[in-house]
């Protein structure tokens, strides 16, 4: 896509893309296309080869209004998926994408080294303990309900400081349950239980998350408030994709998870070299 090999990029040190590899048939933007483990494994491996630093591998959408995932089932989509990266040696980290201790326990135990939990903590507290034997990384992302109910009527007083204390707490949580601190990530979980507006303010009020001391994760990939703001369907919104995450990287974002890696990889190299010559 950028007709450059790797090899002859800058390493960038100032962010990490995180591609993601959605093994799920009802995925918002590419549910079922990924869904038998090697395709997944080829295109993860892609996305590892256009520079992603961490690899997302999701076995349950968290679309608005998704449906539950048994544990058994998750397992069966993002197990092979973990096992086949480390077979092939890839040179990335793997997360998960899950909020079933199941699920990140398995996931763990095949490679996995970094667990996203859309819920933080709330559906599975056990989670930590399994993150901290392991020793691996925890993203915390805020979300308001569940994905069946986040989107209905979304209310906040100040979103920005009621998403703050949110993920304060929860890694005040995550740490007295054996999470090194150093391992956590935040996210606000842009498009979880938000409105268009309350997105945008957390995107141009990010520094006052950035003030935890926590690396922050931002997912805005090809989500629906681009679609508001730009009136393009879910395909067409990389530009919108690419804008938001320029600018959450300017306001001290630091890891963005994508659909479209090597596009994100370039903008990026440049917003840092613009910033710090
Ligand atoms: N967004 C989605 C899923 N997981 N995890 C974090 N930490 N932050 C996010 O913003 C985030 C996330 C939704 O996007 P996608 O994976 O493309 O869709 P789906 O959940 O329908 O599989």
């Amino acid at each position: 896509m950028t007709g450059q090999p790797p090899s002859t990029r800058p390493t960038p040190t100032t962010f990490e893309v995180m591609g993601i590899v959605n093994v799920t048939p009802d995925s918002f933007s590419d549910g079922g296309r990924y869904l038998e483990a090697r395709s997944a494994l080829i295109h993860a491996l892609e996305l590892a080869r256009e520079g992603a630093a961490i690899l997302d591998l999701g076995g349950e959408s968290t679309r608005p209004g998704a449906d539950p995932v048994p544990a058994d089932e998750e397992c069966r989509r993002v197990i092979p998926v973990i096992e086949g990266l480390v077979a092939a040696g890839v040179n990335a980290r793997i997360s998960v994408d899950t909020s079933k201790a199941e699920v990140a326990e398995r996931a763990l135990a095949a490679g996995a080294t970094v667990v996203n939990d859309v819920t933080a903590l709330r559906a599975a507290p056990q989670i930590a303990e399994l993150v901290a034997q392991a020793g691996a990384q925890l993203c915390l992302m805020h979300m308001v309900g569940t994905p069946r109910t986040m989107q209905a009527d979304p209310h906040y007083e100040d979103v920005v400081s009621e998403v703050k204390r949110f993920l304060e707490e929860r890694m005040k949580f995550a740490t007295s349950h054996g999470v090194a601190e150093q391992r956590i990530i935040l996210d606000p979980g842009i498009g979880f239980g938000k409105t268009v507006a309350h997105n945008l303010e957390l995107i141009r009020r990010l520094p006052e998350l950035v003030t935890l001391g926590r690396p922050v994760l931002i997912g805005t990939s090809r989500k629906s408030f681009l679609g508001q703001l730009t009136g393009r369907e879910v395909d067409d919104r990389l530009p919108g994709t690419i804008a938001a995450n320029v600018l959450a990287y300017e306001r001290g974002a630091t890891i963005f998870r994508v659909h479209d890696v090597a596009p994100l990889v370039d903008a990026l190299t440049v917003a840092a070299a613009t910033i710090t010559p």
